[in-house]
């Protein structure tokens, strides 16, 4: 693989403070963060043929070049993952992981255009809720689910809009997301589905900037009224935008591997996230797909700081999580509290 861009050499003491450092992970996608080894098993016990003969050719597939490449692996993935117990299975690795990564709490994108046509939608949420249940008690890590639509496929927007609901009683799902592709699925499509969503309550993300420009984020905010942006980091091409998100403070949930990864950033320069930061967007910090990008939370922050990004800034960005998170103030003071403890 091409290197990713790097022009500062960071002292083992930075890194090690990135790698210990408790963590808040706003924008990662279950599916996405299932690893290659995993989906290889969940095939085996399903009886779905990958496009790979072995598990090492299937490991290669997951070196992303572009989106249409990563569209048709995740495609691959998620269609090995049938049951609640695959469910059950992803989460308890998917807690490992995030235990290693010293993240305390995390919003968790579900791809839930795929989980609408002769899914186990009871059975699949019963898992999931044991899964936040087993989070607090073995890894002591609060979880909350975000399931999206994919946006290549809207004829199931009121179907996932179901399903969210039924979820959303039980207090397992919190909100509703966008993911998939932007060029041509624009946020107007979505009005309709996104203000019912919001007349009952949920928390309301989209990802937009990614593939398409400003006109998208601008659309996501204006005809979804969304709270949080998924990527966003092409609204650098847009001055009125960049000054639009600093004035509101919005969010943007920003995965630097993720971005060039799927080419969105290229390879020989420099992250967004400095411009976002010094035009003074509120941003986070995330792994998105993290073994399908090569990468893990602390490798984000790593490759910031590698890009000229001081303690003080990461430490920053680490901090927005907290309030950019679904959590109530009171849970928010909580971890501000645990947090201030590390940085004494
Ligand atoms: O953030 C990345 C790239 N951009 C858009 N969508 C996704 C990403 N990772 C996972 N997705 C999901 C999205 O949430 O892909 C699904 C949606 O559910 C669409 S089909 C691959
Ligand atoms: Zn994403």
């Amino acid at each position: 693989m091409t290197n990713i861009y790097e022009n500062t050499p960071i002292s083992d003491e930075m890194a090690n403070r990135l790698r210990a450092m408790p963590k808040f992970e706003l924008h990662v996608h279950l599916e996405g963060a299932t690893d290659a080894a995993t989906v290889w098993e969940l095939a085996r016990r399903n009886k779905v043929a990958l496009p790979a003969k072995t598990l090492d050719e299937w490991r290669s597939m997951y070196a992303f070049r572009d989106f249409d490449h990563f569209l048709r692996i995740y495609g691959e993935a998620i269609k090995c993952m049938q049951t609640a117990d695959d469910f059950a299975f992803m989460l308890e690795r998917f807690l490992v992981e995030q235990a290693r990564q010293n993240v305390r709490y995390c919003e968790v994108f579900l791809s839930a255009s795929f989980m609408v046509k002769g899914f186990p939608q009871d059975e699949v949420i019963a898992a999931l809720a044991e899964g936040i249940k087993q989070g607090k008690e073995k890894y002591d890590i609060q979880m909350k689910f975000i399931p999206d639509i994919a946006r290549h496929e809207p004829e199931t927007s009121q179907p996932v809009l179901d399903f969210i609901l039924k979820g959303y009683e039980k207090g397992i799902f919190i909100g509703l997301g966008l993911g998939g592709i932007e060029v041509g699925f624009p946020p107007n499509l979505f009005i309709d589905v996104y203000d019912e969503a919001r007349s009952q309550g949920l928390r309301l993300l989209a990802h937009a900037g990614e593939t398409v420009g400003a006109e998208s984020v601008w659309g996501a905010i204006k005809d979804l009224n969304v709270e949080r942006i998924g990527h966003g980091v092409r609204s650098v091409e847009d001055p009125k935008l960049l000054k639009y998100l600093a004035e509101t403070q919005t969010p943007l949930e920003v995965c630097p591997h993720s971005n060039y990864r799927l080419g969105i950033t290229p390879l020989d320069e420099p992250h967004q996230m400095r411009k976002l930061v010094n035009a003074g967007v509120f941003c986070t910090v995330n792994s998105d797909d993290p073994p399908m990008f090569s990468t893990d939370l602390t490798s984000e922050y790593l490759l910031l700081a590698k890009q000229g990004f001081s303690w003080d800034e990461l430490w920053q960005l680490n901090l927005n999580a907290i309030e950019a998170s679904f959590l109530s103030d009171k849970e928010k003071e909580i971890y501000r509290a645990e947090w201030g403890e590390f940085h004494k």
